[in-house]
């Protein structure tokens, strides 16, 4: 036996079968056996793994190694090549700094012929937890930003569409299996099998996807295991030429952290330079109340509305979607709908003083573009020469580009810089990505999928330069960070909760993927730890006019998940015709927070219901809570002590949109029912006996922002708000003694008393505002 190790880690190696397993120092419940790596490859039409068992192994002496993530013990397995050239070498690397092992596997072509990669398989493992197989549960990523992300019970079955060839195109990797059965799952990128008793999990995935998609598959059934491998698409590897995947990573994950996978995704971010430090979009988007229908005229009204309410609404994008080109394919042609194109809006926006944002799909093609007539050669195809279907979109079967065509990455170039340059948007969103990156016959066939993207992705930021503000959507994760400066990170959201489509909602409620407000806040929950990281998050629009089939609980469910999870935050109603009381709605989030929340049931349960926010400010430190009721029907709210991680100190409450206050002093805290899809959502803080202490209030949705300064002499309390906007409503303060007068600004304001020291004080103003309180001894 070989071993590597360190103190978190070690790692033993049978040199015969290079059979190896490791176990954590801190974990010593976690066991992981892995059985040698396998090399999937065809020559002609056989498909067969490279016979490593059966040829000579030459394993390294341990070395210490510099890598970017930290100092490493490493050992290499090289595989001398098998009878037609194909050598194979496994990297081991364990992190001194961290319970981390890092693996990387090469392929060689040491022959005179080319063979085709079909797949490399990092291991298939099985795993231990030390707990009971019903407590195990796996954590599934989907591949692209509309695919379903959450994790799965050991008993549950896997989400997967019905919609084979309408919807798998767009939201199924073509390398991954997906399984509909309880105890079979699949994930792209990275995944985590833990156990929901012991609380361990471990993680695997990829530290990038420049090379390959990577996948994993993961089973609770027999002896719980798990599978990772690199796709390699049928690419031609020649002679002479090497092949190397993406960093493969494992590391155990304790369920309960603040930032479980912190490790990880930090390091995904150094590993592709992540553009992490991108501000977070807040604006208006016209898709989600006009679709395709849109008009230039349209546009105006909105932005005319923007304009005259950013005293009390101040967004800043204003953001042009599908429905200004000729045909999706055909960029430089426009709609009848907008005359003039799109370059006279732009001008529009910035003289009214917005940031103008616009739309585009550079990788998909209507059938009926002029494109696909002009340039079929553009055309990504299938082995019978046939174009390959991209999906069932605005009701038609699409098709894509092949991005490795240099003609067709060219002319995708073209798109965004003309939008860019040209007509001068600094911000692209920039759709259906993953029509780059689908199974096809690609004019390079030395190419992955994933390398396929990446590079055309590195071609379309090179094309915009630097500056411009990029959103991906549609998008594989993988290949994305660090071109990227925001991402979709769910599916759509819609005026339903559930899917419907032409008026069914029974045959498609299940639908894991297709745009509703469910399914856009499943993923933008379960990938909120991305944020801030990779890249900005975009959880799509909030959606607040009275007119949908939204309850207004369901608005305010999707106001708590925008505003706690900390990306973007784009209106996408029709403005002008927008209620006083949803325009009010909206403004209460504005300026956003910008911090991500803790999901902190991430792994207990498929959609999280359970966000904890720990603010600090003027009014010293405070948390949010905010509950969840993701069921079909009222249930009581109840928030457990355990459940949000808060200890028996005696708390302060204020609900934001019920209202309900006062003092939390045992383990629950019952406040009646919470609506189906709804939510109640807190601002606690410790009792604070003596002193005054700010317990709430309706002017904005984390109730203590707004307080700028705070000062308590003794006998008058000090309090300056400030706000870049418009503000009327209330604050709750608790006071150690009757307030005996108030004023704010100068003008005598009277507080009601709620009774137990709490007193609510009205308060209007305009961006600043001091309100002082003479507080009688007690
Ligand atoms: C414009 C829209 C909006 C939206 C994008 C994207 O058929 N489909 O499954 C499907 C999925 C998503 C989708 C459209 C169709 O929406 O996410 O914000 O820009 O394109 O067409």
């Amino acid at each position: 036996m070989i071993t590597l190790q360190n103190a978190h880690q070690f790692l033993t190696l049978d040199p015969q079968s290079a059979d190896w397993r490791f176990q954590f120092a801190a974990q010593p419940n976690l066991i992981f056996d892995a059985a040698a790596p396998v090399v999937l490859i065809r020559r002609g039409y056989l498909r067969h793994p490279v016979a490593l068992a059966s040829l000579p192994l030459e394993v390294s002496d341990p070395q210490r190694v510099n890598s970017m993530h930290g100092v490493c013990q490493e050992m290499r397995l090289s595989w001398q090549a098998d009878e037609n050239g194909a050598g194979v070498s496994l990297v081991f690397r364990l992190l001194e700094s961290a319970p981390v092992v890092m693996m990387q596997l090469k392929l060689h072509n040491d022959g005179g012929k080319p063979f085709l990669v079909d797949q490399m398989q990092f291991f298939h493992a099985g795993l231990e937890f030390g707990s009971p197989a019903d407590s195990l549960a796996f954590h599934s990523n989907g591949w692209q930003s509309w695919a379903m992300t959450g994790t799965y019970g050991a008993r549950e079955s896997a989400w997967r569409t019905k919609l084979r060839f309408i919807q798998s195109p767009l939201v199924e990797n073509p390398g991954t299996p997906y399984f509909n059965h309880p105890g079979h799952y699949s994930s792209d990128l990275y995944g985590i099998l833990g156990s929901r008793s012991s609380r361990v999990g471990l993680l695997a995935g990829f530290l990038s996807q420049r090379e390959h998609f990577g996948s994993l598959e993961a089973w609770t059934v027999g002896k719980p295991g798990l599978r990772l491998w690199a796709n390699g698409d049928d690419t031609r590897l020649d002679p002479g030429q090497t092949m190397m995947t993406d960093w493969a990573v494992l590391t155990p994950i304790d369920l309960d952290a603040t930032d479980p996978m912190g490790w990880y995704l930090a390091a995904v971010a150094r590993e592709n330079d992540a553009r992490s430090n991108s501000s977070a979009p807040v604006g208006w988007c016209s898709w989600y109340h006009f679709y395709t229908h849109v008009t230039a005229e349209d546009v105006r009204a909105n932005l005319k509305t923007l304009a005259t309410v950013r005293d009390s609404l101040p967004l800043d994008l204003v953001q042009i979607d599908d429905g200004f080109e000729s045909q999706v394919g055909d960029w430089f042609t426009f709609q009848p709908t907008f005359p003039d194109g799109v370059e006279p809006l732009r001008k529009e926006i910035h003289a009214a003083g917005f940031t103008p944002g616009l739309w585009l799909a550079p990788f998909i093609l209507h059938p009926q573009a002029k494109l696909v007539k002009e340039h079929p050669e553009y055309l990504l195809r299938n082995r019978l020469g046939r174009p390959v279907n991209a999906g069932f979109i605005w009701n038609v079967f699409t098709r894509a580009l092949d991005i490795t065509n240099p003609g067709a990455l060219d002319y995708a170039c073209r798109v965004v810089q003309t939008a860019a340059k040209d007509w001068g948007f600094p911000y692209l969103k920039l759709d259906f990505i993953y029509a780059g990156a689908l199974a096809g016959v690609r004019y390079d066939p030395t190419l992955t999928r994933a390398k396929a993207l990446r590079r055309a992705l590195e071609a379309l930021r090179g094309a915009v330069g630097e500056e411009t503000y990029l959103l991906g959507c549609g998008a594989p994760l993988g290949p994305s960070v660090g071109i990227f400066d925001a991402m979709r990170i769910g599916a759509d959201v819609a005026g339903d909760w559930s899917p419907v489509y032409n008026n069914n909602r029974q045959i498609f409620k299940y639908e894991p993927h297709m745009p509703s407000l469910r399914n856009g806040l499943q993923n933008t929950l379960t990938r909120a730890p991305l944020h801030a990281r990779w890249w900005v998050n975009d959880p799509d629009c909030l959606m607040v006019r009275p007119d949908t089939r939204l309850t207004l609980e369901e608005v305010q469910s999707a106001a708590a998940v925008t505003a706690l999870t900390g990306g973007s935050l784009l209106l996408s109603d029709d403005l002008p015709q927008l209620p006083p009381d949803r325009l009010r709605l909206a403004a209460t989030l504005l300026p956003v927070i910008g911090e991500r929340a803790q999901v902190l049931d991430w792994f207990d349960h498929l959609m999280p219901g359970h966000l904890r926010l720990d603010l600090q400010g003027a009014i010293g430190d405070w948390s949010l809570l905010a509950l969840f009721n993701w069921e079909d029907q009222p249930r009581p709210a109840v928030l457990t002590r355990s459940d949000f991680h808060l200890d028996s100190s005696p708390l302060t409450y204020h609900s934001f949109w019920g209202g309900e206050n006062g003092r939390w002093e045992g383990e629950e805290l019952r406040l009646g029912t919470l609506p189906a899809h709804g939510v109640r959502l807190l601002s606690v803080r410790l009792e604070s006996a003596d002193k005054p202490a700010y317990l709430g209030s309706d002017l904005h949705i984390s109730q203590g922002q707004e307080v700028r300064n705070w000062e308590w002499d003794g006998m008058v309390l000090k309090v300056t708000f400030a706000l870049p906007r418009r503000a009327e409503g209330f604050v709750l303060l608790t006071l150690p003694g009757k307030p005996t007068a108030a004023t704010l600004n100068g003008v005598s304001v009277t507080a009601e008393a709620l009774g137990a020291g709490v007193y609510r004080f009205p308060v209007v103003f305009d961006r600043k505002a001091e309100l002082w309180v003479e507080v009688a001894a007690n």
